[in-house]
């Protein structure tokens, strides 16, 4: 660690699923780790952490480490104590309401970790900051996340890190001297392979993830295999094809994106080809083979997917913009309907 750097002290992870697991036990773990808080939505979670010895268990490859310290609190309206740093490692799905638990303890020199899958989460605005709906104006700054890392849980805040990537990190608004202490200590953690990055390049990755989410996550809820099965079946790679001829259409049309200054030098009409987005997914399935997705594990569990911020955004991008999706709307259909495929039943 670099001595002149400055490093978050404290943080709190709303969310103790694989990815709220990973980040704690990742930061826990750095040369000088910050008081990490984690924030249970249920009080019956307490009894869960008791029996996980009050520590988060992290298999990666044969070795399960579960050293660290950790905080527990249970959200509750009447805790005040001001958050400094926050990461949101909730679903997409409960995000927003997430969010509106805490903002009572949030300030303007807060620093909110947004690491969610798929966009469109805060609705009626791209800047969750801006947000009317969810009130969040002084809440403080936010940073994304794009996280490509494959985690599955096996049991109560016990995960396995079965396919290791990256985490990439950047803010609409830039990183200053304060929240990039958040930055800092996230980068510092060699577990969570960060980096920053600009939010031009940092945009286009994101929509470079939610292709990749769009294929293997509903692929591999239908088909019920794991990341790595997938585009060992030919049919899946030709559904793959499919989805992204679609999509590859969808974002060189999207107006954000056309509006993109050409000067900038994003190459944005080979990076959302077919075969470059093709390229994407099948990297990211084999970097996480051994993993089941977030989506099967969701649909395993009987818990609500993501599929509304992932198949569901696009599919409300094309309507906006004129582009034809029914390989993506079957797809979506199918994950809302919970019917599952085999290889040899696509046509
Ligand atoms: O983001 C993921 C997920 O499962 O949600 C990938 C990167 C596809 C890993 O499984």
């Amino acid at each position: 660690m670099n001595s002149s750097t400055n490093y978050a002290e404290s943080v709190h992870i709303l969310g103790v699923g694989n990815v709220g697991r990973l980040f704690a036990h990742a930061i826990a773990n750095v040369p000088h780790p910050p008081q990490v808080t984690l924030l249970l939505h249920r009080e019956s979670l307490l009894d869960d952490w008791e029996k996980a010895n009050q520590t988060i268990s992290l298999t990666t490859g044969n070795t399960i480490s579960a050293s660290g310290e950790y905080k527990v609190e249970v959200l509750s309206p009447s805790t005040t104590d001001i958050i400094s740093n926050l990461i949101v490692a909730t679903k997409a799905t409960r995000t927003a309401s997430a969010l509106s638990a805490v903002k009572h303890r949030l300030n303007p020199q807060s620093t909110i970790l947004l690491t969610q899958n798929g966009m469109g989460i805060f609705p009626t605005s791209k800047e969750p900051t801006k947000n009317p709906k969810y009130h969040l104006q002084d809440t403080g700054t936010f940073i994304e996340a794009i996280n490509t890392h494959g985690i599955f849980s096996n049991g109560p805040f016990s995960s396995i890190l079965a396919g290791r990537a990256e985490l990439t990190l950047s803010s609409s608004t830039g990183l200053n001297e304060t929240n990039s202490a958040l930055t800092n200590l996230l980068t510092s953690s060699t577990i969570l392979n960060a980096d920053t990055i600009p939010y031009p390049e940092f945009r286009l990755r994101k929509l470079e993830k939610l292709v990749v989410n769009a294929c293997i996550n509903p692929l591999t809820a239908i088909f019920a295999c794991k990341n790595g099965e997938l585009f060992t079946q030919p049919p899946i790679v030709q559904l793959m094809r499919l989805l992204l001829s679609e999509i590859s259409q969808l974002l060189q049309n999207l107006p954000e994106i056309r509006a993109l200054d050409p000067s900038e030098d994003l190459d944005v009409p080979t990076r959302f080809s077919i075969e470059e987005l093709e390229l994407k997914v099948l990297a990211v399935a084999d970097k996480t083979a051994a993993n089941t997705s977030s989506m099967l594990q969701d649909v395993r569990a009987n818990r609500e997917t993501e599929i509304e911020y992932i198949t569901g955004y696009l599919l409300k991008r094309g309507r906006e913009c004129g582009v034809d999706m029914h390989f993506n709307a079957q797809v979506y259909d199918m994950v809302q309907a919970g019917r599952t495929l085999k290889a040899e039943d696509v046509v």
